[in-house]
């Protein structure tokens, strides 16, 4: 096939398509999304999940049936679907199963900058790391090789650089991997604590032996250099070293764990100096020292934000003077016309304390509005707003409100809004869901709340005013804020007054999707002839 410019995310589409990967599940999130975008592009069979919980769940199921399967997300989703990972190390799967972990160094877009080489560690799962796209494409051939070889999940991690840089890729092509097909293994697949010890024993055998594959794996490349400086490196790490110190000796890592000890041994051993060059956290160093091999890690400034040629130049010079400050950026803002800005203001004008989530309306935080006075992590709106509204004196809880959006309140809310009926404050809380019709901030991506699937195309539609209602919410109202903003607010305003459990619903389209939905809504109206798909087809009426 011809060589073709991808990113690092394309490639991986293309890798798991050209390699017969059955079914592609996953939740957006930055860098990762445009992932299973690309595979389902090509034609794979891609679907974003509520959550990544159910996402690695569904994609654990196939590969228990025996498929090859592709489970995406980013790295802090990774915590959210780091329950069934863990006992998935345990159980093993029965087909090929690699997780996506983007991850964000740096925080282009997160909240935290998590390294998430420790998940391997403490889930005991393979870990392989690509430096660029044609290593995206490769090395995901080489993740379902391992995981088809040892039956287990393998960590594929990326970084945003690897994730968003276009490189050549040569792609090429595979025989069809085998049907899906239930052989039962109840002492295998079912963890009950008789059976998940010998599992976990199993488990340490299988990451012995892995280990042993990685001394002479071809995902490892050693270069013999310069005998003065030796530098040990994965992902993109090793370009930037590449670029800063070209006369050095390397050893460059694709399978980052379980680490090749030996060949690190001996790679130490033939050079004067040698040096790990890492982003984010001292992992590998701290391994390398743990297992008496001597090496020389980072001073800490340097664990903060990504590194390039120059902050590598600097490790290896040993330079800690102060780095240039980075140019400074154009902050980011609510779009003019968003139907956040109007329940912001509001928000603001009523003095609320606002427990945030995150999404679009995250900006809320920054002037004008500064409508925002906590933000942690999905779904932790409901929380910390309930947390709040238990302890403080009555005036203050009674101005405490949580906000969220709508793929986010499907995502990881719900337990929330079930937490607020189980244990209601005395002063009783409102909640409200910013129903933009969209997953905005990670690029428009569909989510259960849309009734439409990744590709657009109209399925079962979970109604959020619903789901409040049926969990008890007394008090559920749906209101475009921008059609009566003064009525939004005296809303706003009875809402806090009362003691009650409210909901408002503030809905009106994100204005950048709102064209796009509309496209949706008339291609479906067309396709759907034999209309039994409830809310989805709703518009067809009008
Ligand atoms: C666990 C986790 N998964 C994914 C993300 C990336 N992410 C942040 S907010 C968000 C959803 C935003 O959609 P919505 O709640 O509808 O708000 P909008 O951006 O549309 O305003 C996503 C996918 C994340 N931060 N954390």
């Amino acid at each position: 096939m011809a060589r073709m410019l991808l990113s690092g995310d394309e490639a991986v589409a293309a890798a798991a398509f050209d390699a017969g990967v059955t079914l592609g599940t996953g939740y957006p999130g930055t860098p990762s999304t445009e992932i299973l975008e690309a595979f389902s592009k090509l034609g794979g069979k891609a679907q974003w999940s509520p959550n990544e919980k159910v996402a690695m769940e569904v994609g654990l199921g196939a590969a228990y049936a025996g498929a090859a399967v592709l489970v995406t997300m980013k790295h802090v989703g990774v915590n959210v679907a780091a329950d069934p990972l863990f006992t998935a190390a345990y159980t093993g799967v029965t087909g090929a199963l690699v997780m996506i972990s983007a991850d964000d160094p740096g925080m282009a877009s997160s909240q935290n900058e998590q390294d998430n080489r420790h998940y391997a560690v403490s889930a005991a799962v393979p870990m392989i790391e690509p430096s660029d796209s044609q290593e995206a494409y490769d090395f995901l051939i080489a993740a379902y090789d391992v995981s088809r070889r040892w039956k287990i999940p393998v960590i594929f991690r990326m970084t945003t650089r690897v994730c968003h840089s276009k490189s050549l890729v040569s792609r090429r092509q595979f025989p069809a991997p085998p049907a899906a097909d239930f052989v039962r293994d109840i002492k295998g697949r079912v963890m009950i604590p008789a059976y998940a010890r010998a599992a976990h024993r199993r488990l340490r055998q299988k990451l012995a032996e892995m280990a042993q594959w990685n001394e002479t794996s071809n995902l490892t490349v050693r270069t013999a250099g310069d005998k003065s400086l030796g530098i040990i490196t994965s992902g993109i790490s090793y370009f930037h070293t590449c670029e800063a110190a070209p006369q050095a000796s390397f050893l460059k890592l694709g399978m980052t764990y379980p680490l090749p000890l030996n060949a690190i041994r001996a790679f130490a051993a033939s050079v004067d100096r040698c040096l790990v060059i890492e982003e984010g956290d001292p992992w590998m160093v701290d391994a390398l020292l743990a297992a008496g091999i001597k090496v020389e890690g980072k001073a800490e400034p340097f664990r903060f934000g990504e590194l390039n040629v120059d902050r590598v130049r600097r490790i290896i010079n040993r330079d800690t003077s102060p780095e240039p400050a980075p140019a400074r950026g154009k902050p980011p803002q609510l779009c003019m016309g968003c139907p956040y800005r109007t329940v912001f203001e509001v928000l603001r004008k009523l003095d609320c304390i606002v427990s945030g989530d995150i999404g679009c309306y995250t900006l809320g935080v920054l002037p004008p509005f500064e409508a925002m006075d906590t933000c942690v992590c999905m779904g932790a709106s409901l929380g910390v707003g309930l947390g709040m509204r238990h302890v403080l004196p009555e005036a203050q809880a009674r101005r405490v409100v949580s906000i969220i959006g709508d793929s986010t309140f499907v995502h990881s809310g719900i337990s929330g809004l079930v937490e607020m009926i189980y244990n209601p404050p005395a002063t009783g809380h409102l909640l409200i869901i910013l129903d933009n019709g969209t997953t905005a901030m990670t690029g428009q991506q569909e989510h259960p709340g849309t009734g439409r699937t990744l590709t657009h195309d109209p399925t079962g539609k979970v109604t959020l005013e619903k789901i409040a209602q049926s969990l008890g919410v007394k008090q559920v109202q749906v209101t475009d804020p921008t059609a009566d903003p003064a009525g939004f607010e005296q809303l706003v305003r009875d809402r806090l007054a009362g003691n009650e459990l409210s909901v408002i619903i503030a809905r009106k389209a994100c204005l950048l999707a709102a064209g796009k939905i509309r496209e949706y809504e008339r291609r479906a109206a067309e396709q759907c002839t034999t209309c039994d798909c409830g809310d989805a087809c709703a518009p067809r009426g009008q």
